[in-house]
């Protein structure tokens, strides 16, 4: 049974709530992705070369990127060889199955967080600016702390304007110790102080908001460098994982910069957000085959549970179910 019929068979009729956000958070992709392939096989009597040619348009027009591009429409060629295929109508289920297949294929991909087996886990959040760090610290720690972790956080972006405060905000919002210094600081003297008084406290995680300046590459390298080494000095193991927060609307430009934050730094995971917001899903593909980094939580919504562990068949059910007949 291919990956298309197991999600059909697991997800129709059977609503849950982490399925219905994945559903109302890929909307716009989901309606954009699936008119532009039932249009395509309404235009079509017979596949042909122009038909893939306008299949790998669509394609790259959903963020997939290139290169994956190109290895799923020769995935599909070969099957629709293989098994005869005329009518385009009936080949939405390779074309689904080929996608993912090849996104699951070849390495498992947890999601999970990698708490530390006993003790501080630190957990550092990196991106550029706007990418939605901020919130998405707001976001985890209130999952953490209904999962029974204690958290704090410290407010390592020392740089924008304002960034302390917002930080501050959420911590109170969501009555948890948050770590400051002053703006304009040394962010490193910040995250000292927070893995320090994060220690004595025997909380459970330590999240740290860092600044996302990507411009200046050398003193941003410097910077995190600086912060994995006191890091480390006080929790061993520590940063037990390094969070790059990506936002789904900047597209390919936003996975380019994921390629040089993961050449400056070691990324242990992705946080994609504002999927909400895009009308081009396929960008979770374009990740794996550019940077081969899981992607652990895609952000639906601006709203505090909104932020959702990344699970690859919700999401496909989210992104194709127009186009599973249902
Ligand atoms: N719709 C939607 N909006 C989001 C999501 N995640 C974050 N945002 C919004 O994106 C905006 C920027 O978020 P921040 O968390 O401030 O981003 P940041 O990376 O900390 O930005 P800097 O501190 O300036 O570097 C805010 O208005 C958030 O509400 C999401 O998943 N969906
Ligand atoms: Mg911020």
């Amino acid at each position: 049974m291919g990956l298309f019929n197991k999600i059909k068979e697991t997800f129709i009729g059977k609503s849950t709530k982490q399925n219905e956000k994945y559903v109302a958070g890929l909307d716009k992709s989901s309606t954009s992705f699936s008119e532009k392939i039932n249009s395509l096989a309404a235009r079509y009597r017979e596949i042909n070369d122009d038909y893939f040619d306008e299949l790998e348009n669509i394609l790259i027009m959903s963020d997939v990127g290139v290169n994956m591009v190109m290895t799923i429409v020769d995935e599909i060629k070969k099957e629709v060889r293989l098994e005869n295929i005329k009518d385009p109508r009936q080949i939405n289920d390779i074309i689904i199955d080929k996608m993912f297949v090849i996104y699951a294929n070849d390495s498992i991909m947890t999601t999970k967080i990698n708490y530390a087996k006993e003790g501080l886990t630190v957990i550092l959040m990196v991106g550029v600016n706007g990418a939605g760090k901020t919130t998405t610290i707001a976001k985890l720690a209130n999952k953490m702390k209904k999962e029974g972790r204690s958290v704090m956080l410290a407010a390592g972006d020392t740089f924008r304007a304002g960034a302390i405060d917002q930080l501050d905000v959420w911590a109170k919002r969501l009555d948890i110790p948050c770590v400051k210094g002053k703006e304009g600081g040394d962010p490193s003297s910040v995250i000292y102080d927070g893995v320090k008084q994060a220690k004595e406290a025997g909380v459970d995680v330590l999240i740290c908001d860092t600044a996302g300046r990507l411009q200046n590459k050398t003193g941003l390298m410097r910077e995190l460098e600086k912060m994995n080494r006191i890091i480390k000095k006080y929790v061993p193991d520590g940063p037990q994982e390094t969070l790059l927060v990506i936002d789904a609307t900047t597209g390919q430009n936003g996975v380019n910069q994921a390629v040089e934050f993961s050449k400056i730094t070691d990324i242990t995971g992705i946080v994609l957000t504002k999927m909400d917001g895009t009308a081009k899903g396929g960008i979770v593909l374009s990740i794996k085959d550019m940077l081969n980094i899981p992607v652990k939580f895609i952000g639906l919504g601006e709203k505090m549970d909104d932020l959702q562990e990344f699970d690859l068949e919700n999401y496909i059910y989210g992104l194709c179910h127009d186009l599973m007949g249902d």
